[in-house]
């Protein structure tokens, strides 16, 4: 196998849908993909089958492990919880590149080496379904983007030809907001409340509940960077809109009795307004219900 910078070879931690979707297309833009080989971890490959809303033929995956040498590009892919767990005893090169594919801001922070090239991945595509079989639902723009800021490294451009929809942005910072505010008012509600996405816009309690975390995301992010534009409420609403059907991510979780985002979202925005020394009384609650499982009435 061919190994150059612009040839890097990839190793996936987090082979669920999310983690799917990157692989298949590292591999068909001709990059080797790998799950790194745990000692005692099983040696056959995962094999996995990527289908499509479009007709397209579906993809045939098959993941090798191989023996974690120093990584060089790591994909990070899976759910912001079990981010610890994912890294453990993984021999990260001190310059590795990461591609961060998790929703929520800063679970990877202090679990890097220094000269790690962190590369944030903003993705509006929604891919279901569960090992070995993985669909992709809709599929929509992609960013990535350097969380330092910088050019797209050299294998980018291969990548971006076999990835539809895939862009570098430059910075990647105002994407990562906007998809965090959408799923800080989002998966919440929708994981409290156990209904899909569209509920937001149809139900008046919930609605209410809504805006309220939209419009205090947008007083966070307005303080700290006072060019922040706001309206995160018409964004969430649109998004809202536009996945209707969908049960969140972490709707998905609360059913299954797993570990959710909350912490990387929703937490996320706590963090930043205690160092600020402002109150975020509706992300407060929200998160509370979340670990507990509960919300009282307005
Ligand atoms: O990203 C999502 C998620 O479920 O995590 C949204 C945008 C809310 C779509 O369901």
């Amino acid at each position: 196998m061919i190994c150059s910078p612009d040839v890097p070879f990839w190793y996936l931690a987090g082979a669920g849908n999310m983690g799917t979707l990157a692989a298949c297309y590292l591999r068909a833009a001709g990059f080797p993909v790998a799950l790194p080989r745990r000692d005692g971890g099983p040696p056959a490959p995962l094999r996995k089958t990527l289908t499509f809303e479009d007709g397209r033929a579906p993809l045939a995956l098959e993941l090798p492990a191989a023996p974690a040498a120093p990584i060089r590009h790591l994909v990070v892919a899976c759910k912001t919880p079990y981010s610890d767990a994912a890294l453990a005893d993984l021999p990260l090169a001190p310059d590795v590149t990461v591609l961060r594919l998790q929703n929520g801001l800063g679970s990877l922070d202090g679990r890097l080496p220094e000269g790690a090239d962190l590369i944030e991945v903003v993705t509006t595509s929604a891919v279901k379904g569960r090992h070995p079989s993985h669909h992709l639902v809709a599929e929509n723009q992609t960013w990535m983007g350097r969380a330092r800021g910088g050019p797209a490294p050299a294998w980018f451009q291969t990548l971006a030809r076999h990835w539809p929809g895939l862009e570098w942005a430059e910075p990647i910072r105002d994407r990562q907001w906007r998809k965090l505010v959408a799923n800080a008012v989002i998966n919440p509600l929708t994981g409290l409340y156990d209904v899909a996405n569209g509920r937001l816009l149809e139900d008046p309690e919930l609605s209410a509940r809504a805006r309220r975390l939209a419009d205090e995301a947008d007083t966070l992010l307005g303080a700290l960077d006072p060019a922040w534009p706001g309206g995160s409420w018409d964004q969430v609403a649109a998004v809202a809109a536009a996945t209707a059907g969908n049960t969140s991510s972490m709707r998905a979780d609360m059913q299954r009795g797993a570990g959710t985002e909350i912490d990387a979202i929703n937490g996320w925005l706590l963090r930043e307004a205690r160092r600020l020394g402002l109150e975020l009384p509706a992300h407060r609650e929200v998160v509370a219900a979340v670990r507990g499982r509960t919300l009282s009435a307005p």
